[in-house]
């Protein structure tokens, strides 16, 4: 018996010492960026605002008719492998053309797209060699999208980041499951953790090697394995230092919720702005060492919805836009465009209409930091050399205080309008004068010009 217990605890002993050294090696590994990488993480927070776009042979489920479905179907429809590999077969978007989505992106100010190269169905939207269950091999349409969305974006001056899914519902070897893509995908209850890995680290290569330099790697998916006995077993330190060496500037982002691992660029928060955490799974913790980046949707849904009508109001989209800048976190902004190759009207209208508010109120978002004050209920602060723009998003009286001190205003102007803003300084801070017209605007904004 005490022998029995002894081996039991030696074991136990083991696998707890084995998980720690695997969770000590990611967490303490050294990592020094780059000047590269460096270089693009400020190009990275000068530009401030990206699309996201969710697209793969879910969008032609659109939902499934209700609206908190999109690029979840397979799971949340618990739609077995055999069965959902049908939708690849008649997966034919004939109405895809790059340059308009680019076109159209580019007309809302965004600097960049980061687009699913595979989602966690596991189908890559690209031509790769080391599976078949891709777009080119499956699907009517056969072409390379990410290749024709790249040469539209170098055309356009928009930088590309790809998508990638660490956690996988179709690969058989993704093995040992974990919280999602279990027994309904009809997969064999057996597989080899590491050839996954091998084989996710072989698709990273190919969107590494094929399609030019790109922006970074977004990663999402860690989370499935969080409560699950591959949690330490991602080989983190080694793709992240294969994907650093085949291009020093692509920034590497990962969604997993928690606090930046080693090897990782920019802190990502999913619909939250960064610190706060209403989505229910993001972390608290900030980095103030990284950039750090908000994803949203503009509606409920990432993939493409038939019924999920609930748009945000492009001032709502502004706000939030605003209210990370001001949080010092650039805005990922998704569009699901439809099955047939399109992105919708309705966000396309919207694109138009932040790209005109950005015409006129850009200088206060791009190339700005966050601060000198920190979010208040009223609205944000941004800066950028001698001049902070104070943001006033809600607000109705007809002077508005801030704890600003130490400072020699040069003078004060309603931007967007050449008109000067009275102030008052006091030993605590300054009191300007509002003006009560521009209120009624998406988001007032004083322009604070220091001497
Ligand atoms: O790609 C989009 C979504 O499909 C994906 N991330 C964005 C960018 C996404 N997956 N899940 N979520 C978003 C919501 C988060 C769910 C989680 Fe959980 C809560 C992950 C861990 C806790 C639900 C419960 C999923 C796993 C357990």
């Amino acid at each position: 018996m005490k022998k029995i217990s002894a081996v039991i605890l030696v074991l136990l002993a083991g696998v707890t010492s084995s998980c720690m050294t695997a969770t000590a090696q990611e967490r303490g590994a050294v990592y020094k960026p780059s000047a590269e990488n460096i270089a693009a993480r400020h190009w990275f927070q000068d530009a401030k605002f990206g699309i996201f776009i969710h697209w793969g042979v879910y969008s032609l489920m659109a939902g499934a008719g209700e609206k908190d479905v999109a690029e979840w179907v397979m799971e949340e429809k618990q739609i077995p492998i055999d069965k959902y590999e049908r939708l690849a077969t008649f997966f034919n978007p004939v109405k895809f053309d790059a340059d308009k989505w680019v076109q159209d992106i580019k007309a809302s100010g965004a600097k960049y797209i980061t687009i699913t190269s595979k989602h966690h169905d596991g189908f890559a939207m690209y031509d790769s060699k080391v599976s078949n269950y891709n777009i080119a091999k499956r699907t009517p349409f056969k072409r390379d999208i990410l290749k024709e969305l790249k040469a539209a974006c170098d055309k356009a001056g928009i930088k590309l980041f790809f998508y990638y899914s660490q956690l996988d519902w179709h690969h058989p070897e993704y093995y040992p499951r974990g919280r999602t893509g279990n027994v309904y995908t009809g997969r064999p209850q057996s597989g080899d953790w590491d050839s996954y890995i091998d084989y996710q680290n072989a698709q990273l290569r190919e969107l590494l090697t094929n399609y030019g330099e790109i922006g970074g790697i977004w990663f999402d998916g860690w989370w499935d394995q969080e409560d699950g006995p591959m949690k330490d077993r991602w080989r983190l330190t080694e793709t992240y230092k294969m994907i650093h060496d085949l291009q020093p500037q692509a920034l590497i982002i990962n969604n997993h919720h928690v606090a930046p691992y080693p090897g990782e660029d920019v802190q990502p928060f999913e619909q939250d702005l960064p610190g706060e955490n209403d989505a229910g799974f993001n972390t608290t913790f900030v980095s103030n060492e990284m950039p750090l980046e908000m994803a949203q949707t503009m509606n409920g849904s990432w993939g493409f919805n038939l019924v999920d009508d609930r748009f945000k109001s492009t001032k709502e989209l502004i706000s939030a836009l605003v209210g990370a800048a001001g949080r010092n976190s650039n805005y990922l902004m998704n569009t699901g465009p439809m099955p047939d190759g399109q992105i919708q009207a309705e966000n396309i209208k919207t694109f138009h209409e932040m790209g005109e508010w950005l015409k006129i109120y850009g200088e206060s978002i791009y190339g700005t930091r966050g601060g000198p004050i920190g979010p208040r209920p009223w609205g944000v602060t941004t800066n950028k050399d001698k001049t902070i723009y104070i943001h006033i998003l809600d607000w109705k009286d007809g002077e508005i205080f801030i704890p600003l001190t130490d400072i020699k205003i040069g003078d004060a102007t309603l931007l967007g309008k050449d008109e000067k803003i009275l102030y008052e300084m006091t030993d605590d801070g300054v009191i300007f004068k509002i003006d009560r017209e521009a209120l009624q605007n998406w988001d007032m904004i004083i322009k604070v010009n220091l001497l």
